[in-house]
């Protein structure tokens, strides 16, 4: 459970642990081998309960009632999904595949229609896994325990939760026995210190800032050394987030991940971008353009408590081929949960 590029040795224990693991940390190791706990499955339904209700409660409206597949059925199935925002063209897809194999009488019963859908749902997260593994997309090259701090980078529009995410963030990688520093480079807006000033004192963790309107390079440089100095484990830099003058912060956030690499061999060793669920196929947009800035390592799809399209997850493994690390599921410090395929098609299914 640890950041993912961070060498882990030995193999599952938390980044930042250079020791032996202990036979609690054994038994943890055992139990993630049997896949995800319930209390963490439940966490996961709770959060895609409206998507499980607009998503899988109309499907079963629909096909409640017949036992035919017809034309109709298929059309309202293929609306339901574009209305929970897995994409038109990959609902579409999902239906096709549908009609092929009921006009070949491979397909009869709704609740194969449904056992359908939900693995070829399935098949677009492991296919997206699959392929970051083979290093078709962003680098996943380890970062030995030896470089400190590892820097995580948190980009994304106003509004979305960076400052809240990187609350929760440095409180989940404190918790895991790793000494976490904050850094607050979104000088543009003054409340921007105020709020995370909040989240680190929740979290117990230093905030470096300095007044506002401060070249965020400079309070990145000077964080860098704080966290050099401390031999802190763990760097997190809250980012502006103001798209609409997007020249100027993609030249912003390229200065600083320059000033990063300079600094911390490999850095920023995790550029994390925060991308709200609520805003559906608005945000997959945004996303587009901040990947075209920076180079994204992975994606934090935050507020998936407070919509019923969390079909974007898939819009998202589809179409951005940047993995998800995280999800956010509440205002609270635990309320971000590492994101597991399994997870989220029991939620929406089960
Ligand atoms: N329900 C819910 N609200 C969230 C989540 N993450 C952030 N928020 C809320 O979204 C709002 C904006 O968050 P903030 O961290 O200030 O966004 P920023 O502008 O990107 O830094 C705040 O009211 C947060 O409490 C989440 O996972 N679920
Ligand atoms: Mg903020």
């Amino acid at each position: 459970m640890a950041f993912w590029k961070r060498k882990k040795e030995p193999e599952f224990i938390s980044l930042g642990l250079n020791r032996a693991a202990t036979a609690e940390e054994e038994a943890i190791a055992a139990r993630r081998d049997e896949g995800p706990e319930p209390e963490f499955l439940e966490k996961f339904a709770t959060a895609v309960a409206s998507t499980r209700e607009n998503l899988t409660d109309r499907i079963d409206a629909v096909i409640g009632s017949r036992r035919e597949i017809d034309a109709a059925v298929l059309d309202e199935l293929e609306e339901a999904l574009i209305g929970a925002d897995i994409g038109v063209g990959t609902a579409m897809e999902i239906i096709e595949k549908a009609r092929q194999q009921v006009n070949r009488k491979q397909l009869s019963d709704v609740d194969e229609l449904k056992r359908l859908i939900k693995s070829e749902l399935r098949e677009i997260l492991d296919t997206a896994e699959r392929n970051r593994k083979q290093g078709t997309v962003a680098s996943e090259t380890e970062v030995p325990l030896e470089i400190r701090p590892y820097i995580i980078m948190v980009v994304g529009v106003n509004g979305v939760g960076k400052t809240t995410t990187i609350g929760k963030l440095a409180h989940r990688i404190k918790s895991e026995g790793n000494e976490v520093l904050i850094c607050a480079a979104d000088t543009f807006r003054a409340a921007a210190n105020d709020q995370l000033a909040i989240w680190a004192e929740r979290s117990g963790v230093p905030l470096i800032q300095q007044k506002p309107g401060t070249d965020p390079s400079a309070v990145l440089f000077d964080s860098i050394q704080a966290a050099k100095a401390r031999n802190a484990d763990v760097l997190i830099i809250d980012t502006a987030g103001r798209l609409h003058t997007k020249t100027h912060l993609m030249q912003e956030l390229e200065k600083m991940r320059r000033i990063a690499s300079r600094e911390v061999e490999g850095a920023p060793h995790e550029v994390l971008l925060i991308m709200d669920a609520v805003t559906g196929q608005n945000g997959l947009e945004q996303a587009r353009q901040f990947t075209k800035a920076v180079p994204v390592t992975g994606l934090v799809l935050t507020k998936l408590d407070g919509t019923a399209k969390g079909g974007i997850v898939i819009a998202i493994a589809k179409e951005l081929g940047i993995p998800i690390r995280y999800v956010g599921v509440g205002e609270q410090m635990n309320d971000l949960i590492e994101f597991s395929p399994e997870a989220y098609i029991k939620g929406l299914f089960n």
